[in-house]
């Protein structure tokens, strides 16, 4: 069965279930959720951790007195529930102070109040045992090209993380930061937009080692690009640090799908990718959700959607798992060369020098075709549940 158990290390955003389905258009449609109830109706279905936003503890607006209350109650249902805290992140994106976004806000005054408020959270991060950061650039970015002074947004960027880099170094604290790039929405175009520019950003920081992504299917699908692909190559920097699962269907809005909506065939590969990478040990964080129960669904239907978010990772862990133990998949592998790509180009020894006269069969290699329909109609058949 696809039951899910803690050490299936399922995390849940405490704003994903938490979420009251206000949007652009409409008001909320179910009530707020205080983030202490949603760690215990997860803890129920089966989950091992969560990740909160500062704000989705308590209120942008809260005294110290509600602040510590608020804290105390989700600390009291972590420790009943055994739940843990792997992840968090600050809201740099609800507050009107934050129009402009944070940490690359046109007013100096605003980005000083960003980076002081995810350190103050970052005290609580530490404090409730997580061990990733996760930092996405809500409304850093713009519409309009004048606006933004894009290199000196870069540079302001780059000293917002390594200011972060420098405090939790000397704090002590054993945590490393996910940028989470996304396109665009809530702003018309967003800096970092795509794991890959978060991928150079990195390279450019004082201490590249304390920083990699925190990549989101949708937000990726969004750009029109495969999200599969991508954390495969985050994973060969290294970078790979956290992931947000979902459901898209193709560019548009950010749509927050439950994992395993959307684009079923795309869910199936970055489920390969994901337990590739857990195997090689690529891969140590949670297997996180980041979805939204849509504004039609109640109380129950949120639960009902977060339940499936963890049984469809399982069912395509089952499917992956088949898929690659198939015999007749190893000979359409085989037959498609996939191996071949491990073999380096060059042998132990040869230069350019070997190669700059290299002789091949041109004609044969030429005509000879890939086999790659095959390889893929079995994975749809494994898809399909028809092997
Ligand atoms: C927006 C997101 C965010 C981030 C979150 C974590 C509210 O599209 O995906 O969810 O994941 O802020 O940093
Ligand atoms: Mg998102
Ligand atoms: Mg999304
Ligand atoms: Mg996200």
């Amino acid at each position: 069965n696809y039951a899910p158990v803690p050490e299936d290390k399922f995390s849940f955003g405490i704003w994903t279930v938490g979420w009251a389905a206000q949007d652009v258009f409409g008001s909320a449609t179910r009530e707020a959720m205080a983030a202490d109830r949603a760690v215990r109706k997860l803890a129920e279905l089966g989950a091992y951790g969560v990740n909160f936003h500062d704000n989705d503890l308590f209120g942008f607006d809260d005294s110290e007195a509600e602040r510590d209350a608020k804290v105390g109650a989700f600390r009291k249902a972590l420790d009943e529930t055994g739940l843990k805290v792997t992840t968090a992140t600050t809201n740099l994106f609800s507050h009107p102070i934050f129009k402009d976004g944070g940490f690359t806000h046109n007013d100096r005054d605003v980005r000083r109040y960003a980076i002081a408020k995810v350190m103050r959270n970052i005290d609580l991060a530490a404090e409730l045992g997580a061990e990733i950061y996760v930092a996405w650039g809500g409304r850093e970015g713009a519409e309009f090209g004048g606006s933004k002074d894009v290199q000196s947004a870069m540079a302001r960027m780059k000293e917002a993380f390594d200011t972060l880099g420098d405090y939790v170094t000397e704090q002590g604290y054993d945590i490393r930061f996910a940028i989470e790039p996304k396109p665009n929405e809530p702003r018309g175009n967003i800096l970092l937009p795509t794991l890959g520019h978060a991928l150079a950003f990195i390279n450019e920081l004082e201490r590249p080692e304390l920083v990699g992504i925190n990549p989101e299917i949708g937000h990726e699908e969004m750009a029109g690009l495969d999200f599969a692909a991508g954390i495969r190559q985050a994973m060969w920097h290294g970078k790979l640090y956290h992931i947000d699962l979902n459901g898209q269907t193709g560019p548009r809005f950010d749509q927050d799908l439950r994992f395993g909506a959307g684009n079923v065939g795309g869910a199936f590969w970055v489920v390969d990718a994901v337990e590739e990478g857990i195997a090689k040990g690529q891969y140590t964080g949670p297997i996180h959700f980041d979805y939204k129960p849509p504004r039609v669904e109640d109380d129950n239907g949120v639960w009902v959607s977060a339940a499936a978010c963890m049984r469809n990772y399982k069912i395509l862990q089952a499917k992956v798992r088949a898929f690659r133990a198939d015999p007749e998949v190893q000979e359409a592998l085989a037959a498609a060369r996939v191996a071949e790509l491990a073999t380096p180009t060059l042998a132990e020894g040869e230069t350019w020098a070997d190669l700059k006269d290299v002789k091949v069969d041109v004609e044969g290699l030429a005509a000879k075709g890939m086999a790659f329909e095959h390889l893929d109609q079995l994975a749809l058949e494994h898809l399909y549940g028809v092997r």
